[in-house]
């Protein structure tokens, strides 16, 4: 099927799409050095990874989403994206990541593990998702994505390109899927069979040619073990997520009150929700326990009972999560999770600082 911008632009009105094609910020293409063809390159991109903590190192050719363009036009019709605004811009960009990057020729997917020795919160306790257990995954990762570009810089000659750890519009999951860091789940996340789904993704678009790897095969098979035990029924079908409905979206992306159709099905998530993930048969058999210090808990958070939670104050919100991603929905957006999961009172406004994607 031919897809094109026109085609969104008449279908779509709402969509906004990217005012320009260059960002004119990134480094021109580059001579590479000659002893270095696709395959090396690739070679040694991966064990420079590998050396750097990521689980998987994966690259597709850089290119035109085309079969993901009519799901994120539908998705976004849907209003599955809720207030997710930011969902809605640079439809275009989203899906050709060579408007993003001058000369963008390689999209490489990293997998970062973030599961945890143990988990922290049990059943009748308020639950905290695994993924902000520790420091930012945005801050630690893209250190890291730096320091590896700098390290291909310095191996290879001249190589152009950006870093991105869920900074960009760049369908993550989308090029994961291609390139077979994992297959796309039931769930909607990105599982592989030896490292389950707890893992984050992040990219780094290089405008060298890079050698490209092949898609996995979809191991989900008759399971359906996620959407059974979703609280909200956010997955409406295989595949398919109304992230309207989703705890994650509820309890950390939406800034106005809390549906009260949703009161008593929070399952006590006051912050994200590991469900559709925890049931998942590849996670129960194949988590990998991340070995990064910055993801370790801070020894508060472990101590937390359900009366500190709710009585939980501003000095201590700062103290707990001063580096943490929970950041995001604000002291006042926790408060409002909480008491919504304790009684199912919401109140407004969860101040949030925005996600540049
Ligand atoms: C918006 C967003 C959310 C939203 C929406 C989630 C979603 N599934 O899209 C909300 C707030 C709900 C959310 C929740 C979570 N998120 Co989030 N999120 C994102 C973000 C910023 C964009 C995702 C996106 O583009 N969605 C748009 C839709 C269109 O994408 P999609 O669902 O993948 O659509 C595909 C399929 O649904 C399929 N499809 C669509 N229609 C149809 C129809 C048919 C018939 C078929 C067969 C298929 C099909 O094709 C589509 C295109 O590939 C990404 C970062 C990024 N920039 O990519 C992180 C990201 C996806 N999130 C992540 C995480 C960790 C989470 C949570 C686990 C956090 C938590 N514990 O609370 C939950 C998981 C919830 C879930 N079940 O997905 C990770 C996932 C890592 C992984 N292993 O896959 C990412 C990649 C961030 C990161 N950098 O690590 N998230
Ligand atoms: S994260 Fe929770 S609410 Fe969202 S789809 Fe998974 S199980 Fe459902
Ligand atoms: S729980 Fe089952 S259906 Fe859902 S992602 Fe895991 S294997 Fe696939």
């Amino acid at each position: 099927m031919s897809v094109d911008k026109a085609f969104f632009k008449k279908r779509v009105a709402k969509i906004k799409f990217s005012p320009v094609l260059k960002t004119g910020n990134e480094p021109n293409s580059h001579v590479i050095q000659s002893e270095f063809n696709a395959e090396k390159r690739a070679g040694v991109l991966k064990r420079m990874a590998s050396d750097l903590g990521f689980s998987s190192c994966r690259i597709a050719k850089a290119g035109f989403l085309e079969e993901e363009a009519p799901k994120l036009e539908s998705w976004l019709s849907h209003s599955h994206h809720g207030e997710m605004a930011y969902m809605e811009n640079h439809f275009d960009m989203r899906l050709d990541p060579r408007l993003l990057v001058d000369n963008c020729r390689s999209v490489v997917t990293l997998a970062y593990s973030y599961f945890p020795e143990k988990k922290l919160f049990s059943e009748g306790e308020f639950k905290v998702s695994t993924y902000a257990y520790g420091s930012d995954y945005h801050k630690v990762l893209k250190k890291k994505l730096k320091q590896l570009l700098k390290d291909f810089q310095a191996a290879t000659g001249e190589v152009g390109g950006r870093v991105f750890v869920d900074s960009a519009p760049v369908l993550e999951k989308a090029w994961a899927a291609r390139n077979g860091t994992g297959w796309l789940g039931k769930h909607t996340n990105i599982v592989h069979p030896k490292h389950g789904s707890f893992f984050f993704l992040c990219e780094m678009l290089l405008d060298v040619e890079l050698q490209a790897d092949a898609p996995m095969t979809d191991h989900c098979g008759t399971c359906t073990r996620c959407i059974d035990a979703c609280p909200t029924d956010a997955i409406f079908a295989p595949y398919q997520l109304d992230a309207s409905r989703c705890i994650s979206y509820l309890t950390i992306e939406l800034k106005s009150s809390i549906p009260s159709e949703f009161a008593g099905k929070m399952d006590d998530w006051i912050f994200g929700c590991d469900v559709c993930q925890d049931v998942c048969p590849w996670n129960k058999k194949f988590s990998v326990v991340h070995q990064e210090p910055y993801f370790l808990p801070h020894p508060d958070l472990e101590r937390m009972s359900v009366h500190d939670w709710k009585e939980l104050t501003k000095d201590v919100f700062d103290d707990v999560f001063s580096s943490s991603a929970v950041k995001r929905t604000g002291y006042e957006g926790l408060k409002r999770n909480i008491r919504f999961a304790t009684d199912g009172a919401s109140s407004d406004s969860t101040p949030s600082s925005g996600n540049p994607a």
